[in-house]
This record gives structure tokens, sequence and C-alpha cells, in this order.
């Protein structure tokens, strides 16, 4: 399986997040990148598919907003990485704000997620970097992995969160659409709900999104991803979330899978997207599933089983010196089905 990235990913470098009240270190570091580039062998360049398969996800204003926000933070006198103090809660609209501490709630759900000095150059190529898996496997590869990073399941049309800024695999999923690809299922292995994919798709008929992650009572994003959120209007139960509990190990993990894929061939998914996370390992710092590097490859064999043409984009997963194996796992259970 061709695998591709791009150094300017790493140019995405915040220093801390907010957590549990408290300033932590920013978990979703560059050093992730190391650890997966030594375990998965070489990469392939991404080609520049320009701002358009983006925009086909994501607001134009928001868009915008991403590429001058850490200039303007500057231009306000402020030092370090951009981080918004204020959220609508309610009456979320579209508002014309001109100061920047405004305009980062507007656009932030959280206060976890800094945008610095290399953000948008790196989260622009982690969309470029989907996009050109996407190539690989329309012109004849089965499969092809995208090393995103930033990640970008949290992200939404017009919202950055959860360490995510631009969507990933909504942009690969919407560009499949767009070359007749589809219907299109996007499966999320990640531990945490993918909100922001979730909601892209919500009202879509043609897109399937699934989901298996940590209870939504218990876990960050905590407002997205209860089992009763099912889709709206076109998208009428062409969303499937299953949330699990703390301390959920293979024995429960293994039959939710073959849940999921049973949606997936239910809806009759012709191309496949997964959001893939690490953060589902027993011994990720901020998550509390059971999983081994063993179960990584299990999910990637039980997905193979399928038998759809799939781009993998990389979501989450913190522990840095199992990452890379994690990962390599899951793909090797991929490839060999
Ligand atoms: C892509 C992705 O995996 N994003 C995850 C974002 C999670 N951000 C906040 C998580 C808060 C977890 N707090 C756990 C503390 C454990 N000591
Ligand atoms: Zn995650």
């Amino acid at each position: 399986m061709k695998r591709f990235f791009s150094k300017r990913q790493t140019a995405h470098a915040p220093l801390r997040e907010r957590n549990n009240g408290e300033w932590t270190d920013f978990a979703e570091s560059p050093a992730r990148v190391d650890s997966m580039l030594d375990a998965i062998g070489a990469v392939e360049e991404p080609n520049d598919q320009g701002i358009e398969p983006i925009l086909a996800v994501h607001d134009t204003d928001y868009v915008a907003f991403l590429q001058t926000a850490y200039d303007d933070w500057l231009a306000a006198g402020r030092e370090g990485d951009a981080i918004g103090y204020a959220f609508p809660a309610v009456h979320r609209r579209k508002l014309d704000l001109t100061r920047i501490d405004g305009k980062l709630g507007a656009y932030g759900f959280d206060a976890a997620t800094p945008i610095a000095s290399g953000t948008w150059e790196a989260a622009y190529w982690g969309a470029q970097t989907a996009l050109s898996a996407l190539n690989a496997v329309t012109v004849g590869e089965n499969q092809a992995f995208a090393l995103c990073r930033p990640p970008g399941h949290h992200s939404g049309t017009d919202y950055y969160g959860g360490y995510c800024y631009l969507n990933n695999a909504a942009i690969a999923a919407q560009a499949a659409i767009n070359r007749g690809l589809g219907p299109v299922a996007v499966l999320d292995v990640d531990y945490h709900h993918g909100n922001g994919t979730q909601d892209i798709f919500y009202n879509r008929g043609d897109v399937l999104f699934a989901s298996i992650h940590a209870d939504p009572k218990t876990d960050y994003p905590y407002f997205w991803g209860h089992a009763d959120e099912t889709g709206e209007g076109d998208g009428k139960g062409t969303t499937f979330n299953q949330p699990l509990a703390r301390g959920t190990t293979w024995e429960q993990y293994g039959p939710t899978l073959e849940r999921a894929l049973e949606v997936i061939s239910g809806f009759g998914a012709k191309f496949l997207v997964i959001s893939y996370g690490a953060d589902t390992f027993e011994a990720d710092p901020i998550s509390a599933f059971e999983l081994t590097t063993i179960d990584m490859s299990r999910i990637g064999s039980l997905i193979a089983t399928l038998d759809l043409p799939a781009v993998t984009v990389m979501e989450g997963g913190y522990n840095i010196d199992a990452l890379g194996r994690n990962v390599e796992a899951f793909l090797a259970g991929l490839e060999s089905g």
C-alpha cells in the first residue's frame, strides 16, 4: 500500500493545550510523525490539488479565517499560540466579528486546539496528502494510506477543535463522490467520536458515517456521538454511532466492529474512507480503551473483509513510543485481510 506524507505537515507545533483545568503539553506533537515514519517505510510526497477540494467541504469564510488567524493574533499584539476564550454555547451564527479573540471563539469549539505559526501550512498539506492517497486509489491501487497531520475528524464545515482544522477524511470522501466513486462510507475507529465528519454529512444520503468511540457521556467531544444521532433529512439513517465504555477490550470491540461493517455493507458502499486513530491503544496517555497492538492488526483485517477500495487517513494516537508500531500493525492487517 502506498503511503503519503509531506514534511510541511510538521510546521504545526503548538506548545500547550487546556486540559482538565490545567495547561498541559500539546499531545498532538510533531514527534508523532517521527514515530510513524520510522515504522511505516517509504512515503510519497503529495501533489498539490489546490484549494477547491477543501472548499468543497469547508466554508470560504472559515478557510479565510484559518489562513490569517495567526498573523491577526500577532497583529493584535499577542504572543505564542492563538487560542480562544469565549465560545457561543447558544445562538451560534455567522457574525462579522473584527477582533481575533471573537473569531477564535466563533470558529473554534474548544481550548485544546491552538493556532500556531505553521498551522495553516500543515493543515493544507495534510488535506493534500489525503487527496493524493485518493488519487492513488483512483488509478488502480486498491488501498492507500494518508499520514495526515494535523488530524481532521473533529473539524466541521466551519469549525476547528480536537486538534483538527481541516477534515481530511471528509475532503477525501467528497472528492471520491465528485469522481463518481460513491456511495461512500466513512468508518471512524479513532477513540474519540468524529463529530466534524458526522456534521458534514449529517443530511447526506450518499455518504454513510459509522463510528466506534468512547462514550461521550464520559469522554471528549461530549456533545456528539450519542447513539441516538442517526442523521437527518436525506441523511436519515446514514449516521451510525456506537459508543463504548472506558476499559473496552477486543472482546467488546471486535463484535462492535463487525456490526459496523454490516451497516456499511447494508448501505451499499462502493468506496471506503477509514479515519484511523491509534488512541484506542491500552497505553494511550489521553484515552481509556484497552486494545493491544495485535488488536490494531485485527481491526485492519476485519475491515479488509469488506473488500472495498479504501483510503485510510490518520487521526489520533498519542503514545509516541508505540504509535508507529500500532499504525504499521493496522496497515499490515488491512493489506493481508
Ligand atoms: C484527533 C483526536 O484524537 N483528537 C482528540 C482531542 C482530544 N482533546 C481533549 C482530550 C481530553 C482528554 N483528557 C484526558 C486526560 C487524561 N489524563
Ligand atoms: Zn482521538
